[in-house]
């Protein structure tokens, strides 16, 4: 039976997607790229899911592109695995109007690992590892992480690890700032899902506001992110969930945040 490589599962708001080839340790082939950008069109258009989680499935979470594919002669071919592949998952992540959390199980490597520094909040369990591997295979880092990675932990650190492609450890990844939480293997799951059962409660257009003054304050200089915080937070206090918000303070009750 053909099973699929990627899998969505919507719950009380929350999308679950699962890389989902876990005897190639969840590495990319093309139809797997295609139908993760497919999902991520569906979570970004769906008013009922106002949170992502991508995880993997089995031990790993993402072992990049599958070498295999890339030596096919009726492969998709070098020219064509990043501008239809990776830029377009990693620009649907950063576009996405809602929270995209990596629940890094496992092992992420190469542009499974950057795909990982993407999204908006990135949690580990211990025993997962992160690989910038294009190194060794004599190729750079892509899916955005000369971007990501320098801004994270800063140039030298981006540029050894680029260049060595060691694998390092999530505690190790964490210490860096290369991700927000580290979780003990018994805690993973339920502690992953406890924080998108949080943002999925959460004002979710606030949010896409949040996200996307982020994106921006990668390039711009500080009068003009000053005038976007201004152009957001005009937009986000003609919310309903501003007004729930406030509203909810003032009667000292638990706000109920609809996403609006
Ligand atoms: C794999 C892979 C894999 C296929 C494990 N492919 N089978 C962009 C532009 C164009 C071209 C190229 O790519 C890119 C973007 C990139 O992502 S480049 C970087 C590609 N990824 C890598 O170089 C990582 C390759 N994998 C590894 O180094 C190891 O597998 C890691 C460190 C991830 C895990 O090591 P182990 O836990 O020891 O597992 P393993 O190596 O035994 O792998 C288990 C199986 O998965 C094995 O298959 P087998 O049939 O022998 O059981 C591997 O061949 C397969 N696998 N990664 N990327």
């Amino acid at each position: 039976m053909h099973t699929h490589s990627i899998l969505l599962e919507v719950n009380d708001n929350i999308a679950f997607i699962t890389l989902n080839r876990p005897e190639k340790l969840n590495a990319f082939n093309r139809e797997m790229a295609l139908l993760l950008q497919n999902k991520l069109d569906e979570c970004a258009s769906s008013h009922a899911i106002r949170c992502v989680l991508i995880k993997g499935a089995g031990k790993a979470f993402c072992a990049g592109q599958d070498l295999a594919e890339v030596t096919d002669p009726n492969g998709p071919g070098m020219e064509k695995i990043l501008s239809e592949h990776y830029n377009p998952i990693i620009t649907r992540i950063r576009n996405m109007p809602k929270p995209v959390i990596a629940a890094v199980n496992g092992v992420a490597a190469g542009a499974g690992a950057n795909i990982a520094l993407a999204c908006d909040i990135v949690v580990a369990i211990e025993t997962a590892s992160f690989i910038q591997a294009f190194s060794k295979i004599g190729l750079i880092p892509d899916s955005g992480g000369t971007f990501f990675l320098p801004r994270l932990i800063g140039f030298q650190r981006a540029s050894a690890l680029m260049m060595l492609g060691e694998s390092i450890t999530a505690k190790e990844a964490a210490q860096m700032g290369m991700l927000y939480k580290v979780f003990s293997t018994d805690l993973f799951e339920e502690e992953s899902e406890n924080i998108a059962k949080t943002v999925a409660q959460m004002p979710t257009t606030a949010l896409a506001y949040i996200k996307h003054a982020l994106n921006y304050s990668a390039s711009n200089n500080l009068e003009q992110q000053l005038q976007l915080e201004d152009e957001y937070q005009q937009k986000a206090a003609l919310t309903h969930d501003f007004k729930e918000g406030v509203e909810a303070f003032i009667q000292k009750r638990k706000p109920l945040f609809t996403g609006k």
